[in-house]
C-alpha cells in the first residue's frame, strides 16, 4: 500500500447521482461509485480519499491540498469543468499527477461542454464509460504513481 491516498475529488450536482437522468448518467449513486473506487484502489495496493462538493472553491483548496496530501488526483469537476479558470490555476501549480474524469462523453453533448479547462492541466482524459471512467482512471493513475500490485 503506497503511504499517500489518490484523491477523486467530484463537484457540482454529482450528489445527485442515480435519482436523475440515468440515461445520461447511469443509475449508480455517487455512494455506489465510491464503493467500487475503494475495492478497485484496494486490489491495486491504494487507498482513496473521495469526496464532493457544490463550492467551487472547496475543490480549489482540495487540489491544493493534495500536492502534499496525496498521490495523485482523479477530478471529476463537473460543470466547473467548463468554467473554472480558478481549477485551471491550482491544477497547473500542483506536481501530483491528475486525470480527469466524466461520467457521459462531454464530446458527444451540448458545444458548451466541449470546452474544458482541466484538460490542459491533466495528464489524461477518460470520459463516457459511465462509472467505470472512475475505475479506468484508477488503473491509469496506479501505473503512474506506481505501487501496484
Ligand atoms: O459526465 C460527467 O461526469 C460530467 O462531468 C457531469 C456534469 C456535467 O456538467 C459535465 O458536462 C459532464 C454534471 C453533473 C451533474 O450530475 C447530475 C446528476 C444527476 C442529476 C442531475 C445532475
Amino acid at each position: 500500500m503506497s503511504q499517500l491516498p489518490i484523491y477523486i475529488l467530484n463537484g457540482p450536482n454529482l450528489n445527485l447521482l442515480g435519482e436523475r437522468e440515468p440515461e445520461i448518467y447511469g443509475r449508480a449513486t455517487l455512494a455506489e461509485i465510491e464503493a467500487e473506487c475503494a475495492s478497485k484502489a484496494k486490489a491495486l495496493g491504494h487507498s482513496t480519499d473521495f469526496r464532493q462538493t457544490n463550492i467551487e472553491g472547496e475543490l480549489i483548496s482540495w487540489i491544493q491540498e493534495a500536492d502534499k496530501q496525496a498521490g495523485g488526483v482523479i477530478l471529476n469537476a463537473a460543470a466547473y469543468t467548463h468554467t473554472s479558470v480558478g481549477l485551471f490555476d491550482a491544477l497547473s501549480a500542483v506536481s501530483v499527477p491528475v486525470i480527469e474524469v466524466h461520467l457521459s462523453n462531454p464530446y458527444k453533448r451540448e458545444t458548451f461542454r466541449h470546452n474544458s479547462f482541466v484538460s490542459p492541466a491533466a495528464r489524461g482524459v477518460i470520459c463516457g464509460f459511465g462509472a467505470q471512467s472512475y475505475l479506468l482512471a484508477l488503473e491509469a493513475m496506479a501505473k503512474l504513481v506506481g505501487g501496484e500490485k
